[in-house]
């Protein structure tokens, strides 16, 4: 068996891992990724598409927002969309000059992935039947497959960035770790095509019909969801039957200048809050997915992700260069004082978008009063502008 030594081993090279990744190299903490799947499988998957401004920060310190400030798209408000008319959300008129940046994380990911080959930083790509041990003792380390070979890294801590079916947080004792979990009545049809988008900002759409969301990569490319049932497939789903619902869902000026096209990537997702507590345990950290889950509606599961990361990387440097323990201690509490707001918020925005299967005529009521009072008064306006862009660190 072959035998590898690093400071700081990360699972995982989703935005998590690689920029924990980049972080650590650009401070001079050695680090080396085992990732499971191949380069070409992680950038295939279409996820995330805004970014809080302290993520784009975030990817500024980190070396890698050159071609994020060129192609993505800042966004001063979005559309709340409910009884067929649309209501214009201005984040930076209520936020203090806030925005967002709309860029995908496909390409955040991408950013991510040539920088560290460009530094000659190692990721062991396909790496199978991986192992964690040692983590709550002094030596920890993990066993995993790469080509037939079975390989040893032994390092200083782990960081477990391996989402939400990872080996990480699977690796924790049962009864060190506590679970809060909802799983919600319905999944996201998401929809990717080459047409331009059907507004210039985001629409977020409520109707008897279900959820719908408006969102884009680019003035050439679209990405839109629609509530579904979790009985659904994709493959029930036709690309006329998927633009044929999406134009009864939208008002009647959005209907009429959608442009549709063929798809290019029509995929299913699931909706759940979860999180899990501490995020520490000896020498392991969890960040992003692997620790937590919001329903996407707010936005908030990459960023999520990327404060995780910005406290951890800060926690892991100080020890390094001052022999501090704080920032480690520390890591847990202030990563979750961050997380439960956010998930306050996703939980909340997901419950007054969506409607249920055979929902009491009294809930559809009270959450088009709840819309209706959002958008009417200027403090609950304000509230959910604030929680969008992302509350401070
Ligand atoms: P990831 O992206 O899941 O990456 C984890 C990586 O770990 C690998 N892995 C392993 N590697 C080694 N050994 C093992 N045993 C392993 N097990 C797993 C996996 O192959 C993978 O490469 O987690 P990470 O890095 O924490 O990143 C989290 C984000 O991906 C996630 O929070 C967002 O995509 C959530 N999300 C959104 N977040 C936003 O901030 N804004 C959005 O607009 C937004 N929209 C979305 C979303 C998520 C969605 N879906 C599909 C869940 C829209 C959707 C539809
Ligand atoms: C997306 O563009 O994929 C997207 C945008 C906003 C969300 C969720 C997903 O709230």
């Amino acid at each position: 068996m072959k035998t590898l030594r690093t400071q700081v081993l990360i699972v995982g090279a989703g935005p998590s891992g690689l920029l924990l990744g980049q972080l650590l190299h650009k401070a001079g903490v050695a680090n080396l990724i085992v990732e499971r799947q191949t380069g070409d499988y992680v950038l295939g998957r279409i996820r995330a598409g805004v970014l809080e401004q302290t993520t784009v920060d975030l990817l500024d310190e980190a070396g890698v927002g050159a071609r994020m400030h060129a192609e993505g798209l800042e966004h001063h408000g979005f559309e709340l969309m409910f009884d067929g008319q649309r209501h214009h959300i201005d984040l930076s008129r209520l936020t203090g000059g806030k925005s967002v940046m709309v860029y995908g994380q496909t390409e955040v990911t991408r950013d991510l992935m040539e920088a560290r080959a460009a530094v000659g930083e190692q990721t062991l790509y396909s790496a199978s039947d991986v192992e964690l041990f040692g983590f709550d003792g002094d030596i920890p380390g993990a066993r995993c497959t790469v080509n037939g070979e079975r390989i040893e890294i032994l390092c200083d801590y782990i960081a477990g960035c391996d989402g939400y079916h990872g080996v990480s947080r699977a690796s924790v004792p049962a009864d060190a770790i506590k679970t809060h979990e909802k799983v919600y009545p319905f999944g996201w049809l998401g929809l990717l095509s080459d047409t331009p988008p059907v507004s210039h900002e985001l629409i977020y759409g409520r109707h008897e019909r279900g959820f719908t969301l408006c969102s884009m990569r680019s003035a050439t490319r679209s990405r839109y969801y629609l509530q579904v049932p979790l009985t659904d497939q994709a493959s029930d789903w036709s690309d006329e039957r998927f633009w044929h619902e999406l134009r009864l869902r939208l008002d009647p000026a959005a209907a009429a200048a959608l442009v549709t096209g063929p798809s290019l990537e029509k995929s299913i997702a699931p909706l759940r809050s979860f999180v899990a507590e501490p995020m520490r345990f000896g020498r392991l950290f969890l960040a992003g997915d692997a620790a937590h889950i919001v329903p996407p509606t707010g936005a908030k599961g990459l960023n999520l992700a990327a404060s995780d990361v910005r406290y951890l990387s800060q926690a892991l440097i100080e020890h390094y260069r001052e022999q501090s323990r704080a920032g480690i201690d520390h890591y847990s509490a202030r990563c979750l004082s961050r997380i439960w707001k956010a998930e306050r918020f996703s939980w909340w925005f997901t419950s007054l978008m969506h409607n249920l299967p055979h929902e009491p005529e009294i809930d559809a009521k009270l959450h088009r009063a709840e819309l209706e009072y959002v958008v009417s008064s200027e403090a609950a306006m304000t509230s959910m502008a604030e929680n969008y862009v992302g509350l401070p660190w």
